[in-house]
């Protein structure tokens, strides 16, 4: 697919005042400051809008349950919600090919499920069971799975880039053509690993796509008071790295951008950076006194962009499905959520002497033996 240049009235000064530098150098600012225009929201046939309907919702529900849990003592320590970010996830999902890997930070359940992995393993392990998937030793922010290509799931904001930019790296020494999605904050993106990774990713041409959510706050910080830069689509253009801005509450325009990031890093071009305008509706863990933004604010977001309701109406009006049709789908979700609820519960909690067990990864010789 082709990608289309935009040059703005700043792109062009900036052409201008690197004149004075040498034309080499002028036509090198210019061709970094090109972005790319978002392109138009993908078409979606009735299955498509079904699949993203019914992942989202996953998303959502579980997410509902896991804060329903917390409340009642079930899950211990940090708990993110992604409720109001589901598009993000499931959009870019959809624009990924089998071996595609996926890492982000501790706002992770849906980005796990989006995967395809299990909900019964990932709320097991919020409640710390033996059946999670890291056998309930890791908790919220640390999970992971081979077979899904999920790579964590980590605490330490912006550490995921790095190790986002590595898989990448190992996809084009290996010389398989897999791709890997790195999500990260508005906050995250301030963070100097960022840039050391953005450099290296663009120097040798990494199969990186670099999605940075931008829910508008960084725990209580909104964007406009920590960034000095706050479209986040540019801040690779010091580094070649074109970007740009998409609705993240459209699941239709993220699928889009999506694909065009995929094919751009597949091809060659190397990272791409995505930046998708989304919001959260809950607090930034459970523990939130939410003093930072207006109720209205929230409620306005809710009932004018949220991302399950755009596609429900959609269902209704231009795919012919009645309110049963849909009802039936939410019956589906709530059962798999209620489910992987029940068994979060009842599964047994590691035996103590799993403590001392997965600190080292299995090949690795332990220095006793
Ligand atoms: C290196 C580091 N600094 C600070 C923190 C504390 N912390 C946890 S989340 C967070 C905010 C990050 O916000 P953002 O990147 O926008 O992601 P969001 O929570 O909005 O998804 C901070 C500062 C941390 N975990 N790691
Ligand atoms: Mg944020």
């Amino acid at each position: 697919m082709a990608a289309r240049p935009r040059k703005s009235a700043s792109n062009a000064s900036a052409g201008k005042a690197a004149k004075s530098v040498s034309e080499s150098s002028a036509e090198q600012i210019v061709k970094t400051l090109e972005h790319f225009d978002a392109p138009a929201p993908a078409k979606f046939s009735k299955d498509d809008e079904i699949r993203s309907y019914r992942d989202m919702l996953l998303i959502r529900r579980f997410e509902e349950k896991a804060g329903q849990l917390y409340g009642m003592g079930f899950i211990g320590g940090f708990c993110h919600l992604y409720i109001g970010q589901e598009a993000v996830v499931v959009g870019m999902q959809m624009a990924m090919k089998d071996g595609d890997q996926v890492v982000t930070g501790y706002r992770d359940h849906g980005h796990m499920l989006a995967t395809g992995m299990e909900a019964r393993g990932v709320m097991a392990e919020l409640t710390g069971r033996r059946s999670g998937y890291s056998r309930g030793k890791g908790g919220s922010m640390h999970m992971f799975s081979k077979e899904k290509k999920f790579y964590g799931g980590h605490g330490i904001v912006g550490a995921q880039v790095p190790i986002g930019t590595g898989l990448a790296f190992s996809n084009k020494y290996e010389g398989t053509d897999a791709i890997a999605i790195t999500y990260f904050g508005d906050g995250a993106a301030n963070q100097g690993q960022v840039y050391e990774s953005f450099n290296m990713a663009s120097l040798w041409k990494l199969p990186v796509v670099y999605v940075v959510e931008n829910n508008r706050y960084a725990m209580g910080t909104s964007v406009n008071r920590a960034s000095a830069e706050t479209d986040f689509s540019h801040r690779g253009l010091s580094f070649k790295i074109p970007g740009f801005q998409v609705d993240g509450m459209d699941v239709r325009a993220v699928k889009a951008a999506g694909d065009l990031a995929a094919e751009h890093c597949r091809s060659g071009e190397g990272p791409i950076i995505l930046e998708m305008m989304t919001y959260r509706y809950r607090g930034h863990s459970m523990s939130d006194p939410a003093k930072y933004r207006t109720r209205d604010e929230v409620q306005k977001m809710r009932s004018e962009s949220d991302p399950i309701e755009q596609v429900k109406k959609r269902l209704v009006s231009d795919h012919g499905m009645s309110e049963d049709d849909v009802k039936a789908i939410d019956k589906e979700v709530r059962d798999v959520v209620a489910d992987a609820a029940d068994f979060a519960q009842s599964d047994p909690e590691p035996d103590p002497s799993e403590l001392w067990t997965d600190i080292y990864a299995d090949d690795i010789p332990q220095a006793a033996e």
